[in-house]
């Protein structure tokens, strides 16, 4: 007896260990409200919804109604309503259908959650986008293509007997931000993916997110016909190709009746596609698209192509896909990544935007960190996309964002859908760096309503990630297991510090660690493109891994559009890529005024000076200084910058868990000091053309541009940069 008391105990202790491992990501409202739900439908969607709200809503009884009249198919499958009755003793979750009610659930417990709740809810919502969606890049070895955060969460060796508590895990965060949709490979997609074995595991898959309401979707390498089962070609307009698709597919709705459809990357970056056959990307996105019609799946066709040609990269992807503009099924959108180039801290909107406009489009963002400092750096996104969806593209009018165009608004394609690239993997705090989580939030929050301000989502981020609230009445703060200190209810209540002065209340939370983390994260990515590439300039980046600066980068017999000399330019007049008229003349492909606009030096957003012109190292800017000096001060505010989120972040130690206070501030270190290695590599780079000082009252450098050339940093190490 004694022995399984013992084993008992020993057991629960290490459970509880394993189970505080894993990070609960913004879910971590409490589990022991016992609240009354009415629900009279059955169902596992329904279950999920009832169970997080029995488990953790703290106010009148809720009622989960799925709607069956034609008014409410308005809001669709996925939209809900939240009314309290007239006498406040009763709430009602409703929806056309079942997804909506777990979308309206998690809704309303969010609002108890940051402590928006009124006392009479009238909401009705629903998505901006169709399919909310997901890109994992990874492969089947469990690698993860630009991933920095551990492996692939997908066990596909243990897959389909084994089923990792993750898996489920992933699904209720992703319905708990109205993520609807995962592509589960890398679009770098090896055939396998698509045989019988495979196939099996990702059923398993679909069986786990189902009933959050997510479907699965797969990449597709273009040649599986030939490199899978034999066939002499994949031709898109080969009889046999065409079949073997129609039964390759029809085989896996036999196991996924709700399979969601593919992802293709095709012609890019050395992967086989239609053109290999002399066919274009509308016939071959056809013909996947007419084998998965009868089954409503879809065709994402990605639009990210490039060849190391005499044109302009920029202007590639446009000059393939306009004249195909109309010529697609209407199972297919076309994804467009947000600027012209990759994922660049700072680009354009990319000019098919609004531009097509017989075909759907849906944008593609990244997630992963690739391009801003993996997961070392704290770099909050939602700026970056919102500065893309906000672009009038002057497509359709005035006021025709590259929201608008692409959710429905504009256009009226049916199919609408945003896809972000996941920065998701198997470590215990998901993606790396705690902040990133932030990124998936904000990710699923605005595919939900791109009208949400990027300051709102990270309100939302901050007060459900930092707290654990257990009181109703004081639905923010720091708690005890924040703290290490009793909490008590009332906004006046006060908590002993743990150091210093500073006093510990709910208003002290409100007041301090809410704007300024807020303020830091609102800051981070344009801090990011100060140290990194301001005023327009791009692809600096390390050779291969994208970890650091390299502006000299030369790799012996290296395509010309992979070196970042390609895109600055610099020289002893100036520096940047001319692509206005008189230069690539990639201004041309934006819709009058925006082209005029961008095509003058004078009207040219300071912001995006280098993308569009090669400018002297002596032009006059807005400020009053030269381009020089201008280039100095912005990469030296961006340290400045990165140096004042170390110093706040260290004053919310007392706000914090010693855990994830100690592995931010670790983080932060390692930024500023490549905020640091940014400035000077960039600078001592570029003084070599402008031979102009640094000006003197701005930090030293303290790095030789001798050694910093000679510094190769191994991927591996990313975390130590650079010496
Ligand atoms: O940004 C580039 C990345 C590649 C990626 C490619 C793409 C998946 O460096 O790693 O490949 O974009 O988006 O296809």
């Amino acid at each position: 007896m004694k022995k399984i008391l013992f084993l008992y105990i020993f057991c629960s202790f290490f459970l509880m260990i394993k189970a505080g491992e894993i990070d609960n990501l913004w879910l971590r409202m409490s589990a022991n409200a016992k609240a009354e739900v009415i629900c009279k439908k059955q169902s596992p969607t329904l279950t999920i919804a009832a169970t997080e709200l029995r488990k953790a809503w703290r106010g009148a009884p809720v009622e989960l109604q799925v709607q069956t009249k034609k008014e409410w198919k308005k809001l669709g499958e996925e939209g809900f309503t939240i009314r309290t009755s007239a006498d406040g003793k009763k709430i009602t979750v409703a929806s056309f259908g079942e997804a909506g009610i777990l979308y309206g659930v998690y809704h309303l417990l969010r609002l108890q959650q940051t402590g928006e709740l009124t006392a009479q809810l009238n909401i009705s919502e629903s998505p901006s986008y169709k399919i909310r969606v997901l890109n994992h890049w990874d492969n089947l070895d469990r690698t993860v293509e630009r991933g920095y955060a551990g492996r692939s969460l997908w066990h596909w060796e243990q897959l389909p007997d084994t089923l990792s508590p993750r898996y489920e895990e992933y699904a209720r965060a992703n319905a708990s931000i109205g993520i609807n949709a995962t592509v589960l490979n890398n679009v770098n997609a090896t055939p396998q993916m698509l045989s019988r074995e495979y196939l099996q595991k990702v059923k398993a898959l679909a069986g786990v997110f189902r009933p959050y309401g997510i479907k699965v979707y797969l990449s597709i390498n273009f040649s599986s016909p030939a490199e899978l089962s034999g066939l002499s070609t994949s031709d898109p307009l080969d009889t046999s190709v065409r079949c073997w698709w129609k039964e390759k597919v029809n085989e896996i709705y036999r196991l996924i009746p709700d399979f969601g459809g593919f992802l293709v990357k095709a012609n890019s970056e050395g992967l086989p596609g239609p053109q290999d056959f002399g066919r274009t990307h509308a016939d071959g996105a056809n013909m996947l698209a007419d084998a998965l019609q009868p089954h409503g799946g879809i065709v994402m066709w990605r639009a990210f192509v490039y060849s190391p040609g005499d044109s302009d990269r920029a202007k590639q992807a446009y000059q393939e896909f306009m004249p195909l503009d109309g010529k697609f099924r209407d199972n297919v959108i076309i994804q467009v990544k947000n600027g012209p180039i990759d994922f660049q801290p700072r680009e354009p909107f990319s000019p098919l935007f609004g531009a097509m406009k017989q075909t759907a489009v849906m944008p593609e963002f990244q997630i992963t960190q690739e391009y801003l400092g993996f997961s070392n750096h704290l770099v909050y996104l939602a700026p970056l996309w919102k500065e893309c969806l906000e672009s009038d593209t002057y497509q359709h009018g005035q006021g025709s964002t590259v929201a608008c165009v692409t959710d429905g608004s504009v256009y009226p394609h049916q199919l609408t859908a945003i896809a972000g690239v996941a920065n998701i993997g198997d470590d215990a705090n998901w993606c790396g760096h705690p902040f990133a989580q932030a990124n998936w939030y904000a990710f699923g929050r605005l595919s939900w309503n791109n009208e949400l301000t990027s300051a709102q989502i990270a309100d939302e981020w901050i007060k459900q990630t930092f707290s654990d609230n257990e009181s109703q009445n004081d639905t923010i703060g720091a708690t005890s297991k924040n703290i290490g200190y009793e909490w008590k209810n009332g906004a006046s209540s006060s908590i002993k510090p743990i150091k210093g002065s500073m006093d510990l209340t709910v208003a002290s939370w409100k007041t301090t660690f809410l704007p300024q983390v807020r303020q830091m994260m609102l800051q981070s990515r344009e801090a990011a493109v100060d140290y990194m590439m301001p005023l327009g300039l791009h692809h600096l980046f390390a050779f291969g891994h994208h970890y650091g600066p390299e502006p000299w980068c030369n790799v012996l017999g290296a395509r010309a559009d992979w070196l970042p000399t390609y895109y600055h330019k610099a020289d002893s007049v100036g520096v940047g890529f001319d692509r206005s008229s008189t230069g690539s003349n990639a201004v041309s492909q934006y819709q009058s005024p925006l082209c005029e606009m961008y095509n003058d030096v004078q009207t040219c957003p300071e912001n995006l000076l280098l993308w569009f012109h090669h400018v002297p190292w002596n032009h006059k800017m807005k400020s009053g200084r030269t381009l020089w000096d201008e280039l100095c001060y912005t990469y030296d505010q961006g340290v400045q910058q990165a140096r004042s989120f170390q110093k706040t972040w260290d004053t919310m130690e007392p706000f914090v868990d010693s855990q994830r206070f100690h592995e931010v501030q670790r983080r932060l270190k390692i930024q500023t000091r490549d905020a640091v290695w940014w400035k000077d590599a960039c600078l001592l780079y570029f003084q070599q053309f402008s031979c102009h000082p640094i000006p003197y009252d701005i930090e030293r450098p303290v790095h030789n541009l001798d050694s910093l050339e000679q510094y190769h940093l191994k991927i591996s190490n990313y975390e130590n940069a650079p010496m």
